[in-house]
């Protein structure tokens, strides 16, 4: 089973910044799926036993910071 996380990302200006966003995301390990959205600066993220800190770290390396909107469970 999938579960999701919810990612507050600050940053971002641009649909660019949202593609960017969602490569980051979709190539960390276990992700399956991601909805960037640019109007509320968040990033749903889909995934199975994907680690949260890489996910983060994904996002910074892109250029971004993240937070977890919420916790995991
Ligand atoms: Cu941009």
């Amino acid at each position: 089973m999938s579960e999701k996380i919810e990612l507050i990302v600050d940053g971002m200006g641009c649909e660019g910044c949202v593609a960017a966003v969602e490569k980051a995301l979709k190539a960390v390990a276990g992700v399956r799926a991601v909805k960037v959205d640019l109007k509320t600066g968040r990033a749903e993220v889909e995934h199975e036993g994907a680690q949260l800190a890489l996910l983060l770290q994904a996002i910074e390396k892109a250029g971004y910071e993240a937070r977890p909107a919420q916790r995991m469970g």
